[in-house]
């Protein structure tokens, strides 16, 4: 084995390690995604409280069965479904960065009011981030 071969061992082996470790970044790195499926029927929410981790982003997909447009955000993370309702008969998505602990109530028919555990139509959704 002259030198010209060991060193062009040497430089695969390295090259097949920077792939390695650009593939264990890819598949570790960023944010890790919780994604959850809320179904709204008869004023209540299943599940009615979800828990995320914090640094989690966060994907919630409604689906309103009711007759009534029911009204969910977040404002202490800018997150809301578009207009601000989920549609009776309709689905929407909303989707947050979970950058800090919290526990409240994102059930806003009455608007807005993160410690309003009462509002409208009498949901309830519970989010904690931990
Ligand atoms: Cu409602």
């Amino acid at each position: 084995m002259n030198n010209n071969t060991q060193i062009t061992i040497a430089s695969s082996i390295i090259a097949i390690g920077l792939i390695a470790a650009a593939l264990l970044f890819t598949l570790g790195g960023g944010p890790r995604t919780k994604t959850f499926n809320i179904v709204m029927e008869n004023n209540r929410y299943n599940p009615s409280e979800i828990v995320a981790s914090v640094g989690d982003r966060v994907i919630i997909n409604f689906e309103n069965r009711d007759l009534v447009d029911h009204g969910v955000a977040l404002p202490q993370f800018n997150a809301t479904v578009p207009g601000g309702h989920v549609p009776a008969g309709g689905t929407a998505r909303m989707e947050f960065i979970a950058d800090r602990p919290i526990d409240t109530d994102a059930a806003v028919c009455g608007g807005p009011n993160p410690s309003d555990k009462t509002d409208e139509h009498g949901e309830e959704l519970i989010v904690r981030v931990i």
